[in-house]
């Protein structure tokens, strides 16, 4: 089976479809005319196709009884041919092995079934093999004495179907329904020789015996004028080396997947219903992992970091949230500030959110003070236990190690508004900055010069312009601390910066440099950047106006509500 591995792993690579689609059908012709014998599954879908093709069989079997029953009607021509179409597609795209198709009895006249050859040739199908009964067909195994179709117009059908092939590779099969109706050898020979006259490449002979002696009656007297297929569902003791030895070129097993699906489905939705519970079936079914793995997941995060490295999957948020917040007095006795209610939510849980709505789903909180009452779900938290003695650098500092790949950091008492996260994503995403602020233009109506607070000013190399689009870039700051010239000072950090995945390794690297000359202790993150500023690193502000609040007292509380 040389030919059809050589073709599949050029499917594989092939970068066009009209390649794979020769490949496909090269691959098949191949399989149907070697002197070997080879095996077609079954698949009924794209989710069996692809387990027919990881279990290594070099060819698929489209079943009609199998894939109307997994739709959930009759193998009577109850789904249309165009529905049978959709199911291949999904078939054949999300496999590279080549399919033949159970296309019944060509759903209609020689017109219908070159209208059928050229859509499957355009869906990648290798083969389709046409029955010579009647529409609408019924499965072979059903009734006696199905009426068979005029060896003429069947002729036709083939011919059609031969002259509509764009693939010159692709195959039609002859199913010769003689035996299964209740002819004889001879009906069955002479249908055989007449089909292969008319073009067929391959002739299928159906029987419905239990034993093979129909097909191996048949092997001997055709005498390989042309390849034959057997279905051996009901002979199915025969051994297979009893076709190989007489020169059957393909094997179909043809509903075998679906009836052991079915087993498996009906006994585990039996045991859940009886036991109303799923632990007792866990072990006995295939895990969710599994879905993914088959599904080809991987192939989409390889994809996605490839294609949507700012769709913000792999950003992590660190909020450094150690302080209790004295101002806010007996609000803070049981709860650090960032756990205080603002209309009806913890402060904490909207700044999740909001970096959720953003894309980033990882999120460390940096705990202290009553760390216990810091219980989100979807969070994961790191101590500060020292938080009474040390500053926000050194909570950052126990987080050190998550401060990986592309990240926010943010305190953990502020508040903004969606679009302050999205612009200071949007500027970083497009800079070549390394640590970008979201730095208020405005400050707090600039009583930043004469806050009795600390406030966190920055200077720029040049002052907000006051154009929104001119300020969805980057402008480098100069300076950050908390007692800066007012002259220079182009507004206050609001707490909420992004570092890219150098910047995340600048400041882990900064942190055990502050470490290990002492300052991490009582240093705030402000004093950080300004580590990295005066050490030549980019930093950058991505400037906003207003929309945020950081909540240090009752005053600050009384704004943030107002503010959501
Ligand atoms: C099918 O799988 O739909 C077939 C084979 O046609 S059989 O059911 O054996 O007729
Ligand atoms: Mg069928």
């Amino acid at each position: 089976m040389t030919a059809s591995g050589t073709a599949s792993r050029a499917v594989a690579s092939a970068p066009h479809e009209a390649d794979q689609q020769r490949s496909k059908a090269t691959a098949f012709r191949a399989e149907l005319t070697s002197p070997e014998l080879s095996f077609l599954m079954e698949a009924h879908d794209g989710l069996s196709a692809k387990i027919v093709e990881e279990a290594g069989f070099k060819g698929i079997w489209a079943s009609g009884l199998t894939m109307s029953a997994a739709l959930g009607v009759r193998d009577s021509n109850e789904a249309s041919w165009t529905q049978v179409l959709e199911v291949l597609e999904f078939m054949s795209d999300c496999t590279t092995i080549p399919i033949m198709v159970d296309g019944d009895t060509g759903y209609g006249n020689f017109n219908n079934m070159r209208r059928l050859v050229r859509k499957l040739c355009q869906r990648n199908i290798a083969a389709v093999c046409i029955e010579d009964k009647l529409f609408p067909k019924t499965n072979s195994f059903i009734s006696e004495g199905q009426p068979l179709a005029d060896i003429e117009e069947f002729c036709g059908k083939i011919k059609a179907g031969k002259d509509t092939q764009t693939d010159p590779d692709f195959s039609i099969v002859a199913r010769i329904e003689a035996f299964v109706s209740g002819w004889g050898l001879d009906e069955a020979l002479k249908r055989a020789e007449a089909y292969h006259a008319a073009g067929a490449d391959g002739i299928l002979v159906h029987s419905k015996l239990s034993t093979a002696q129909e097909v191996l009656a048949f092997m001997r007297d055709w005498d390989n004028r042309c390849p034959v297929v057997v279905v051996p569902t009901k002979y199915h003791s025969t051994p297979t080396e009893t076709f190989r030895e007489a020169g059957v070129s393909m094997s179909i097993w043809a509903n075998h997947n679906l009836r052991a699906a079915i087993r498996a489905m009906r006994e585990t939705s039996r045991r859940i219903f009886e036991e109303e519970s799923i632990a007792g079936v866990e072990a006995d079914i295939a895990s969710v992992k599994d879905i993914f793995d088959l599904a080809g997941n991987r192939e989409l995060a390889e994809a996605e970091a490839r294609y949507a490295a700012s769709a913000g999957r792999d950003r992590r948020a660190v909020i450094v949230a150690a302080s209790r917040g004295s101002k806010l007095e007996h609000l803070t006795v049981d709860r650090p500030k960032c756990m205080i209610d603002v209309r009806g939510q913890p402060l904490l849980r909207r700044l999740v959110t909001a970096c959720n709505e953003a894309g980033v789903r990882d999120i460390v909180v940096v705990r202290g003070y009553k760390k216990d009452a810091v219980a989100l779900p979807a969070i994961t938290t790191v101590d500060n236990d020292d938080y009474v003695e040390t500053g926000e650098a050194a909570s950052l500092a126990c987080a050190a190690e998550r401060l990986e790949g592309e990240c926010i950091v943010s305190y953990g008492d502020i508040l903004f508004r969606r679009f302050v996260l999205d612009t200071l994503l949007a500027v970083g995403a497009t800079d070549q900055a390394d640590v970008v602020l979201a730095v208020d233009a405005l400050g707090r109506g600039k009583d930043y010069r004469t806050a009795e607070r600390v406030v966190d000013l920055v200077s720029t190399v040049r002052p907000f312009a006051g154009d929104y689009l001119e300020e969805q870039e980057a402008v480098p700051i100069t300076a950050a601390g908390h007692e800066l010239a007012p002259e220079t000072v182009s507004g206050e950090w609001i707490g909420l910066a992004w570092l890219s995945p150098h910047g995340a390794e600048l400041v882990r690297v900064e942190i055990e440099a502050m470490h290990a000359d002492g300052s991490l202790r009582t240093a705030s993150l402000l004093d950080l950047i300004a580590r990295l500023i005066d050490a030549g690193h980019s930093v950058a502000a991505a400037f906003v106006t207003g929309h945020w609040q950081d909540v240090d007292d009752a005053f600050d509380l009384a704004k943030a509500r107002n503010l959501m």
